[in-house]
């Protein structure tokens, strides 16, 4: 067997983390309500780039417990955290060296989010891992391509080449996150315009951290470690192949501060135990506000997994 997947096939129940910058209009572009999931707002509404990075002066996370967040993993018995190192919009929740759209450059806060919360998770005994955004980068140019040509996007400062985005920007920001925090698990996502030959030296990277898991989202022909079947439950699971659900709690993985349509604790614990009947994993998101906080329906629902986990769990 592949002893490198022992502790992810034992896991079972993770906490996925959508944080960033969006949390600040929470779903709200001037006045309207945007469709669709928060963290893609800025796409949704196709705010100019100038304006979005104005949102990182409201993102003072004051009320950011991480000691609170691992313990409430902990508690619910999840036994591993992934947190969006950088999403779709390019902004990173560290203090990176390669860009000042970051939490330590751009926001008032002035510091980074994922070391404290890494150390947390980690002294919980959970294992922690990092979401990056490789493909996908809605400030840096080059970056912008859902939907659009490549090299282009909604704003003139989307305007560059995409490999030149690859080299400047994706690559030495996977090494530094690679090197500085040494995630468990790289989650890679939306390989939009990626290929074998672009996909080859972010792959390459892996090598820093020869025990971390990967999900099969690099592209470029990459299969890497899992398969991501997204809100949905598989009917039989996948044949040969590790996988994990990740799912909302409400409809949105960013905060949105309108959408109430939360599942129920119930709801959560059945998806639990089809999921791990089948062999995958849940990776079972929350999205804090932009003080730092996780929501109080998500908070209550996993306080009841984990009262339903004192008694049903296998700890
Ligand atoms: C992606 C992101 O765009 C989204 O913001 C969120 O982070 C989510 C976890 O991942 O969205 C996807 C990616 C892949 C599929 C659907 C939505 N898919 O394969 O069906």
């Amino acid at each position: 067997g592949d002893s490198r997947m022992d502790w992810w096939r034992d896991a079972k129940f993770g906490m996925f983390i959508h944080w960033g910058v969006y949390a600040v209009p929470a779903g709200e572009y001037h006045g309207e309500q945007v469709p669709w999931i928060g963290e893609w707002i800025m796409r949704q509404a196709k705010i100019p780039v100038g304006e979005y990075r104005g949102y990182a002066k409201q993102f003072i996370p004051n009320k950011y417990d991480p000691q609170q967040w691992a313990k409430l993993a902990k508690q619910a018995g999840m036994r591993y955290v992934v947190i969006t190192a950088k999403h779709h919009d390019g902004f990173a929740l560290y203090d990176s060296q390669v860009t000042d759209w970051d939490i330590a450059d751009a926001s008032p806060y002035g510091k980074g989010l994922l070391q404290p919360l890494a150390t947390a998770v980690r002294a919980e005994g959970l294992k922690f891992g990092l979401y990056y955004s490789q493909a996908q980068d809605w400030t840096h140019p080059g970056g912008a391509k859902a939907g659009f040509e490549e090299g282009s996007g909604w704003d003139e400062a989307h305007q560059g080449d995409y490999d030149q985005y690859l080299h400047k920007i994706a690559i030495p920001q996977t090494k530094e996150i690679l090197t500085r925090f040494q995630p468990d698990v790289l989650w890679w996502d939306t390989p939009v315009w990626m290929t074998k030959q672009r996909a080859e030296p972010l792959h390459a990277l892996l090598g820093a951290t020869p025990n971390i898991i990967t999900n099969n989202r690099l592209g470029g022909g990459f299969q890497g470690d899992t398969e991501t079947p997204e809100q949905h439950i598989p009917a039989t699971g996948f044949q040969g192949r590790d996988w994990e659900t990740c799912m909302t709690m409400n409809d949105t993985w960013g905060y949105k501060s309108f959408d109430h349509n939360w599942k129920s604790t119930a709801t959560l614990l059945h998806n639990l135990v089809d999921i791990v009947s089948k062999g995958g994993n849940y990776l079972l998101n929350v999205g804090p506000t932009a003080e730092g906080e996780i929501p109080a329906e998500s908070i209550e629902r996993l306080k009841e997994i984990g009262e339903w986990m004192q008694v049903n769990g296998d700890s």
